[in-house]
C-alpha cells in the first residue's frame, strides 16, 4: 500500500475537487492522498485553505515538501505526470489543445453554475439580480449545446481530461440544479453521461445526497 504523501483540501460538494478525485481514481493514485474535508464559501472562508492558497479556494493539493498546488487544472496536470499509465491529458500535438479547450468549456459551465449558486444561496433574496442569473444560465445552455455536438460526433469516447471535466460539470448541474432537465434538450450528451457516471471513479466521488 503506497504511503499517503499528499493532502487534498476538498469538499464532497465541489465539482472542481471531484475532477481531481476522478483523475486520482482513474490513475490508481487515490491511496497516495489524504483527504481533508473543508466547509467554505467566499463569505465564510477556511483558515486552513487560506494558509495554503491565499485565494481561499479548493481544491488545493499539499505536496510532501510542503508546497501547495492550485487550482484544479494545475493539480490535474501535476497528478497526470505522477503515474506511469496512459496520460489523461495529451502531452503534445493538436489533440492536447483540443482536449484542454473542451475541458475548459466544462469548467465554464462550472464557473457559471457556481456564480448562480452563490447568487441564489449566499446573497440576500431582495438583492438577487435576474439578468445576471439568466446570463449565466444562458452560458450553460450554450456550452451544453456544443457538448451535445461533441457527444454526437464521438468526441467523448475517451475518458480523459475533457470527458472527466464534462462528467463532473454535468454531475454538478444535477446536484445544484436538479430542475434543469438538460437531458431532454441534449439526449446524446445524456446517453453518454448515463454510461460515464457509472464508472467507479464517478460513483466513488458523487456529491452528497
Ligand atoms: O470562492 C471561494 O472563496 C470558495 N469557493 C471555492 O473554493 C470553490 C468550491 S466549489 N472552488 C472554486 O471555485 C475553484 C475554481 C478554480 N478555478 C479551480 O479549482 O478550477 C463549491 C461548489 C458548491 O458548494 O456548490
Amino acid at each position: 500500500m503506497p504511503s499517503k504523501n499528499m493532502t487534498l483540501f476538498y469538499s464532497p460538494a465541489s465539482p472542481f475537487a471531484r475532477k481531481v478525485l476522478v483523475l486520482l481514481h482513474e490513475t490508481g493514485q487515490l491511496p497516495t492522498v489524504e483527504l481533508f474535508d473543508v466547509q467554505l464559501s467566499p463569505v465564510s472562508p477556511s483558515g486552513e485553505v487560506i494558509a495554503r492558497n491565499p485565494a481561499g479556494k479548493i481544491p488545493a493539493l499539499e505536496l510532501a515538501n510542503g508546497d501547495t498546488l492550485h487550482d484544479s487544472r494545475v493539480i490535474l496536470d501535476y497528478l497526470d505526470h505522477q503515474h506511469s499509465g496512459e496520460p489523461l491529458i495529451p502531452r503534445d500535438g493538436a489533440n492536447r489543445w483540443k482536449r484542454l479547450s473542451l475541458a475548459s468549456l466544462a469548467d465554464a459551465v462550472l464557473d457559471a453554475a457556481i456564480l448562480i449558486r452563490y447568487e441564489t444561496f449566499l446573497r440576500p433574496e431582495d438583492l438577487h439580480w435576474p439578468t445576471w442569473l439568466n446570463a449565466q444560465q444562458d452560458k450553460i445552455e450554450r456550452v451544453l449545446a456544443e457538448l451535445e455536438t461533441q457527444a454526437d460526433t464521438g468526441q467523448l469516447q475517451c475518458f480523459d481530461i475533457a470527458s472527466i471535466s464534462i462528467a463532473c460539470a454535468l454531475g454538478y448541474l444535477d446536484f445544484r440544479q436538479p430542475q434543469l432537465d438538460w437531458r431532454n434538450r441534449f439526449p446524446r450528451l445524456a446517453s453518454w453521461y448515463a454510461e460515464a457516471s457509472q464508472r467507479g471513479s464517478m460513483l466513488d466521488s458523487q456529491p452528497p445526497a
